[in-house]
């Protein structure tokens, strides 16, 4: 089975600054999401190494370091693609026609979002997911694969663990949250995964 790589990202590691700092994100990038990939690739191969040896008897653990290591890995490639140093401002076209459909203004929709995201119990995400049906909903994700909707796919995704802001916010979450949707988002990223789920 082909492995599992940690993305480049498509900005240097201080290109955020000064809304994400240099150290925090390389630091993020290199280490902790490097984890997951790494995580996700062990699972991978004890499941095949136990396939072959037919003893299932660690299955119970490897699905769940499957589910926790590959949701970290997705979730994390998906954060990065979603911020730019010339993000912020608000989506245009049919991403915000969906945003006004679903949550009646885009103030609306970014305040429960922010609130959503501030208020994760210990580590998790604030993610907005589109189904093709059903348009758009906000979920509160818990680590990085509890309370995720089966048919929803996360489109923006805010990483509220504590290594993803401690060094410069402290324990001032609602203001690392503030300056990713103020500063960073890249809503094309947004619009074009959204696209991606229902075209
Ligand atoms: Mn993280």
């Amino acid at each position: 089975m082909e492995k599992h790589e940690l993305p480049t990202l498509a900005y240097a590691y201080d290109a955020l600054e000064p809304h994400y700092d240099a150290r925090t994100v390389e630091l993020h990038h290199s280490k902790h999401h490097q984890g997951y990939v790494t995580g996700l690739n062990a699972a991978l191969d004890k499941l095949a190494a136990a396939r072959t040896s037919g003893d299932h008897g660690a299955i119970k653990h490897l699905e769940r370091e499957l589910a926790f290591h590959g949701s970290g890995h997705l979730l994390h490639s998906i954060f990065w693609t979603n911020l730019s140093p010339n993000g912020g401002g608000t989506p245009t076209g049919a991403l915000a026609a969906a945003i006004d459909s679903s949550f009646g203004s885009f103030d609306a929709f970014s305040a429960q979002l922010r609130a959503a995201t501030v208020a994760v119990e210990g580590s998790g995400w604030g993610v907005l997911a589109a189904n093709r049906q059903c348009g758009l909903m906000i979920l509160q994700v818990e680590k990085h694969q509890n309370q995720i909707v089966p048919g929803w796919t996360p489109i923006l995704v805010l990483d509220v663990w504590e290594h993803a802001y401690y060094l410069k916010y402290q324990n001032r979450r609602a203001a690392f949250v503030n300056a990713i949707m103020g500063h960073l988002v890249n809503w094309d990223d947004v619009a074009k995964r959204y696209t991606a789920v229902t075209k």
